[in-house]
């Protein structure tokens, strides 16, 4: 796409470095370095960039309280095709390349799957030609960096604007937008109809930050839009006299210029967890209105009819927190644009979307009506209307008290976000084939009966360049000297590759690219960790947020299961094995951390046990973030996906595994069941307990954590390890695991799937053993995993909810 050169790039970099800083390239550091580097590409793509913004077909916003890019330099040059130009050019002037790349923060505004996801649909959209945009937020402080201190997590902030500034962000202050908080609103009379007016309330200043998102090899750049909250005057002179009103005296000033920047300070570090915290509320609506405001506000610079909004426009909802797109999208057509209610709503639902990302209770948001109120008084009484015309309409539909009040959208003191979005949407998906059918039957079940046609499913997807294409380069090149490179645009093509399933040459070459990934994983590790691990291990990996229902307690338990088993006989039959870790526990999630903690400690025992002669070692690597990921997915060979069936919508590494061709040990949950039926019975390990026997637990009772343990030898052995001192250095947190098992019955079926995982695992052990084997059902994996790109799911979002009838 862009017509220069290495010379031409040469020059610019070093007028660039003259003029940003006023010295000469062999003076600057690797920081001032990409600075630079990033600053010529934001160049050279600007005039692209700006074509894109005009163009005029129908627009996708997407809203997300999380966006987790990972770094962008990479990403960025494959998406142009200038990788070897800029790394010559570099090479020529003294600068390695690799350098920049790894001297790149990695920003972390998001907790986990969610957020990722949203930065996967950001390149698919912009690889596919879609216009499609993010809004988010432009935290101060990410997630929390970790820390592991005596096998404790630690949380230190995460400053990552230590520069003050994002490399590859462009401040617009020119195109601020004002949201307003509390206050008062009164409605008066004006020509037959209500008018609102909002008075006395707090003005924050939503300053938009414009990253852009470059699709692949296409010409085409989207933008994500992150917001930081600011006073209302950036040299905090004079008030308006909106503020001035609240805040007359110079204290009172700062309280104010506290109260703006406190909202886009820092993420909450909650992974599917409500906080149900004011300030989050605030900074959802924060984005939500900013957001919402410039979508209108554009739309009208266009000069469009405001009654075809729907038509030009679709806003898409990532789970529930940005729910107030629905009244805030309502207040702006009937105050501001002087539309009818029935108008407006029409619009709203056709405008629409929503994702539902987690099924878990504690994770559904439901907001304090007084919260509401007095922080948002005239969106509540705009969802008070919604919810009171909707109550209506199930009243003359049904005549069940109990059903309505369910399904209702403000409940006792609470405001239901889930029941906004499927009453102000006209479109609500799951996320994997089996969480939708849960939504439909169990979560949502009344609101599905009551419109079917809402709802519909769309299983999650990666974008493979980023996963494939930029981590795992030498598996990149064998699949493309394998079938051509069409599957770079069209990952459905790797289906291709099945055909060397028994070509022990082809597979030869991919066990080779293995076992390169495992030394470059291990070589780090020793760097990093000063752990010494043996490529020639099976790698078994399970990454992800730490939560009871993701179950790494399992994991752990089968590890010191083959501990004890090693111990009891040195000549017992197992492959070596890595066992690695990564996660982080929300702050505030007890037992998550002291899961961590035991990790930790079970690791340290093994790892310097001299008895089991380095037959397992356990790492857990600090810090879990994308930049790990992506060196650590490349050198897996087991990848673990082992939730309680039903509680994990989908899981989005399982796919990443399986594309890099790591075997999937797992319980039908979540995407892992389409990931079976792409590979079928030869090609996966399954364990555990099916959903509907997940469902009946849950519904009639009948499991006993405690006769379980009392009845098996292995289960009471490892249970026992948690309080008996075999581990040492353990405080209280072994008694708190063991009480979650036991005295509070094993919530999550740990201990009734533990020796189905045993079995399985020892499944991975045989196949091991067969390496060619293993290596087929890998390239299996792989050709396999196609449907998991995310350019597939975000074909059928834009197919199915977002230009239904316009493509
Ligand atoms: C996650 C789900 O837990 C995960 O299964 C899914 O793959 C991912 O969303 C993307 O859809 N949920 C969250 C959250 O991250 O915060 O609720």
């Amino acid at each position: 796409m862009v017509t220069f050169n290495k010379k031409k790039f040469k020059q610019l970099f070093e007028n660039k470095m003259y003029s940003i800083y006023a010295q000469s390239i062999e003076e600057a550091n690797n920081e001032q370095l990409l600075t630079i580097l990033s600053s010529v590409i934001k160049d050279i793509i600007s005039k692209k960039w700006i074509e894109t913004r005009l163009s005029c077909e129908k627009e996708v916003y997407y809203f997300s309280i999380e966006f987790l890019m990972g770094r962008q330099l990479k990403s960025n040059l494959l998406n142009l095709d200038i990788q070897k130009t800029i790394k010559d050019g570099l090479q020529e002037m003294g600068i390695s390349l690799d350098d920049l790349i790894n001297a790149e923060g990695d920003p972390a505004l998001g907790n986990g799957g969610l957020g990722r996801l949203a930065a996967c649909f950001l390149d698919s959209m912009a690889s596919l030609n879609i216009s499609g945009h993010g809004y988010g937020l432009r935290y101060k402080y990410g997630l929390f960096e970790q820390k592991f201190v005596n096998g404790y997590q630690v949380e230190v902030p995460d400053n990552w604007l230590t520069q003050g500034s994002y490399i590859w962000e462009t401040v617009r202050p020119n195109k601020a937008i004002v949201v307003k908080f509390e206050g008062k609103v009164y409605l008066v009379e004006e020509n037959n109809k209500l008018k609102a007016y909002h008075k006395n309330y707090i003005p924050v200043m939503a300053i938009p930050y414009d990253i852009p998102i470059i699709g692949y090899q296409n010409e085409y750049i989207n933008t994500l839009r992150l917001f930081k909250s600011e006073v209302i005057n950036r040299d905090f002179g004079p008030l308006t006299s909106n503020a001035k009103n609240h805040f007359g005296s110079y204290e009172e000033a700062l309280k104010y210029k506290y109260y703006t920047e406190e909202i886009s300070q820092s993420l909450y570090p909650n992974d599917s967890n409500y906080a149900g915290k004011l300030l989050r509320l605030k900074q959802e609506y924060f984005l939500v209105s900013a957001g919402m405001q410039d979508i209108i506000r554009k739309y009208k610079k266009s000069k469009l009819n405001i009654l075809d909004l729907s038509k030009n426009i679709a806003i898409h909802i990532n789970d529930t927190h940005p729910t107030l797109c629905i009244p805030e999208l309502m207040r702006i057509l009937i105050d501001e644009e002087q539309l009818s209610w029935d108008e407006a709503w029409c619009i709203t639902k056709n405008t629409i979307s929503y994702t539902n990302h987690t099924i878990m209770a504690e994770a559904m948001e439901k907001w304090p009506i007084d919260m509401m109120k007095k922080l948002l008084p005239r969106i509540y009484m705009i969802i008070e209307e919604i919810n009171r015309r909707y109550v209506q309409n199930l009243n003359n539909k049904y005549n069940d008290h109990e059903k309505i009040k369910r399904m209702s959208i403000i409940n006792h003191e609470n405001i239901s976000m889930a029941n906004l979005c499927i009453v102000g949407s006209h479109s609500v998906n799951g996320v994997a084939a089996l969480h939708t059918d849960l939504l439909k039957k169990e979560v949502l079940n009344e609101f599905y009966d009551d419109e079917p046609e809402k709802f519909n499913n769309k299983t999650n997807g990666i974008a493979h360049r980023r996963w494939v294409m930029n981590c795992n380069e030498d598996l990149s090149d064998l699949i493309t000297d394998l079938i051509g490179d069409k599957w770079k645009k069209d990952t459905l093509q790797l289906k291709e590759l099945e055909k060397y399933k028994n070509n022990s040459q082809v597979l030869s070459k991919l066990n080779n690219i293995k076992y390169s990934n495992k030394k470059r994983l291990a070589d780090f590790i020793s760097k990093e960790y000063n752990i010494e691990i043996n490529p020639n291990s099976i790698y078994d990996v399970q990454i992800k947020r730490l939560h009871a229902y993701k179950r790494q307690l399992l994991n752990v338990l089968h590890i010191l299961h083959l501990y004890h088993e090693l111990l009891e006989n040195p000549n017992f039959d197992m492959e070596p094995r890595t066992f690695i870790f990564g996660a982080k526990a929300a702050p505030g999630y007890d037992l998550a951390k002291c899961i961590i903690k035991f990790i930790n400690s079970v690791a340290n025992k093994i790892n310097n046990d001299e008895k089991i002669e380095n037959k397992i070692k356990v790492v857990f690597v600090e810090n879990y973030g994308v930049s790990l990921a992506e060196i650590i997915i490349p050198a897996a060979d087991v990848s673990e996906q082992i939730s309680t069936t039903t509680k994990e919508a989908s899981g989005t590494s399982n796919m990443k595994f399986m594309m890099n061709g790591a075997i999937t040990l797992a319980t039908l949950d979540g995407a892992n069941v389409e990931i079976y039926e792409q590979v079928g019975d030869e090609n996966i390990i399954l364990f555990g307990l099916k959903a509907s026997q997940v469902l009946n637990y849950n519904k009639y009772g009948g499991y006993s954590a405690l006769d379980l343990y009392n009845s098996n030898r292995y289960i009471k052995r490892v249970v026992d390890d948690l309080i008996n001192g075999f581990i040492p250095n353990m405080g209280n947190e072994g008694r708190k695991i063991y009480d979650s098992l036991i005295t509070y019955n094993d919530e999550y079926f740990v201990l009734r799937d533990f020796e189905n995982y045993i079995e399985a695992q020892y499944k991975v052990n045989e196949l091991y053993k067969q390496k060619e084997k293993w290596n087929s059902i890998s390239l299996v994996n792989i050709a396999n995993s196609g449907m998991f790109s995310s350019d597939r799911t975000i074909s059928e979002y834009a197919k199915y909810i977002w230009f239904k009838g316009v493509r």
